[in-house]
């Protein structure tokens, strides 16, 4: 059994829990990557000298705060907002903001945990970090959500900065949050900064950030089929959510040949034997972002389709899944389900949406699965390139941003292989355990900038 701080695998992990009593994502965060970490360190004394994993599974700082706006009917309302600046070994914090009633701390340190990793794996200089509140912006009027944001950015603005913390949009925060946000940090600091990716194009934001999460899942998703000398044309997929992620996942299989036959919202799915095409699929984008509405009316719209309320996507026959709503919404039994019905590679756009039992599953199955820190990566990458754009104060054009976003998830896929393929050579055909790659390969950049600066 390997050893890091005198202790194995199940003493680590149990001393993590009683660390952070009541916060089951952030552990199960940190078991699923701390399983591949401890057989990789085994025999490299410094990572142990260091206490290297010990200090990775500890945030930087969380910070936390009251927002208080005043809605619609002059009710004062009371949210809470945090932020998590998780680590910033290789680069200044980095990752979105999440408004959605679920969230909590627990939320919030697994994403800016699992977001360290993921921006290492891109290869571009960024940390990790993650923020958010419980707010609900659903059923609320565009003013109620600008009170909010403005609030909201009135405290996190002292936390942030160019070369600090770069937020940008998660769920329920889309171009029209992070436009409130970023008129109130210019307002509040006099200062026109790349402060937030994500931003309107009018402003400073990049082609191609909008559609980069979505589309580079398929990318790597097409990466991993070529590896097998395989590819999308003719494939039918899977897609849970239809928000930023699942809508353009969804039109990246149809430029590639695919078939979609799937997406939901949280009451239930939609299944579209027929095929949700360009044309649908911008009909969703339109009824969900600007009216707001639910995936529900598709029905109405487009009667070849049935909707299923209260359920998840898995039991449709497919070739492909990519689960792209939100974390644990894919478990063991839906994981079996997926593999009866045909099943042959998954790719996760949402952030840890297979439980870690439904990981086991996959992985002992042997199917080509990308966890979301390898195959949503291409999001956290544009923001990225937006930050350089920002910072050289210049725009790229969408064909040059195009070819980087793909060159990107290759370079992502690349890194992957170099530490997943079972067969020890990443050049070949043969089967690869992307779980275990990305965790070394995202891993292994961060613990070494940490070892360069010694015990800080
Ligand atoms: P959006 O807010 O655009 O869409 C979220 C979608 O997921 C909606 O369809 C929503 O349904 C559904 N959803 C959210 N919460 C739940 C829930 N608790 N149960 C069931 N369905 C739910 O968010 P994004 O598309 O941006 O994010 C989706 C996932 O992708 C998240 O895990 C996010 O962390 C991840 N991600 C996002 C990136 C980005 O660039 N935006 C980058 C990398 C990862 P409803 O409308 O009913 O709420
Ligand atoms: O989970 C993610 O990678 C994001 N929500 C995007 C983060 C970012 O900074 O673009």
């Amino acid at each position: 059994m390997a050893v890091t701080d005198h202790v194995n695998l199940e003493e680590f992990i149990a001393g993590v829990s009683r660390r952070n009593t009541g916060q089951p994502e952030f552990v199960q965060a940190v078991h699923e990557v701390a399983q591949d970490i401890f057989d990789f360190i085994e025999d490299k004394e410094e990572y142990h000298e260091y206490q290297i994993l010990r200090r990775v599974a500890e945030p930087d700082r969380v910070v936390s705060f009251r927002v208080c706006w005043e809605d619609d009917n002059n009710n004062i309302r009371v949210q809470r907002g945090w932020r998590v600046q998780n680590n910033n070994a290789i680069g200044p914090y980095k990752g979105g903001l999440r408004f959605h009633p679920s969230v909590n701390e627990s939320i919030l340190k697994f994403l800016a945990f699992e977001q360290t990793f993921k921006n290492s794996l891109t290869g571009l200089p960024m940390g990790g970090g993650k923020g958010g509140s419980n707010f609900n912006p659903k059923g609320k009027s565009d003013h109620e959500v600008m009170r909010f944001c403005q609030s909201f950015m009135t405290e996190l603005y002292r936390h942030v900065g160019d070369d600090v913390d770069i937020p940008a949009g998660d769920i329920g925060v889309g171009a029209r949050e992070i436009g409130y946000m970023f008129g109130q940090y210019k307002r509040i600091t006099n200062q026109f900064t790349g402060v937030l990716t994500g931003k309107g194009l009018e402003f400073g934001g990049s082609l191609v950030r909008t559609e980069a999460t979505g589309y580079g899942v398929i990318y790597f998703m097409q990466d991993m089929l070529e590896r097998r000398s395989d590819s999308i044309e003719g494939k039918t997929c899977v897609i849970s959510g239809s928000g930023n992620v699942a809508t353009h996942a969804a039109e990246k299989v149809c430029h590639l040949g695919g078939k979609v036959l799937t997406l939901s919202d949280s009451g239930g799915f939609i299944h579209d034997p027929d095929g949700i095409d360009l044309e649908k699929i911008d009909w969703v984008k339109t009824h969900k972002t600007r009216r707001r509405g639910r995936i529900a009316d598709y029905v109405e719209a487009f009667p070849s389709a049935t909707f299923h309320e209260g359920e998840k996507p898995w039991g449709i026959s497919c070739d492909l899944a990519a689960p792209c709503a939100t974390q644990n919404e894919l478990g063991a039994e839906d994981a079996k389900t997926l593999m009866r019905q045909g099943c042959i590679a998954v790719a996760e756009g949402a952030n840890m949406p297979t439980d870690l039992e439904g990981v086991k599953v996959f992985k002992d199955a042997g199917i080509m699965f990308a966890p979301g820190k390898a195959a949503n990566a291409g999001g956290v990458a544009m923001s990225g390139l937006e930050m350089s754009q920002n910072a050289a104060r210049l725009t790229w054009t969408e064909d040059d941003l195009q070819e980087k976003l793909k060159e990107l998830m290759a370079g992502i896929h690349r890194r992957c292989v170099e530490y997943g393929a079972l067969d020890g050579d990443p050049d070949g055909h043969g089967p690869v355990d992307y779980v275990k790659g990305a965790n070394i390969a995202g891993f292994k950049k961060v613990a070494d900038a940490m070892l360069a600066y010694g015990v800080v």
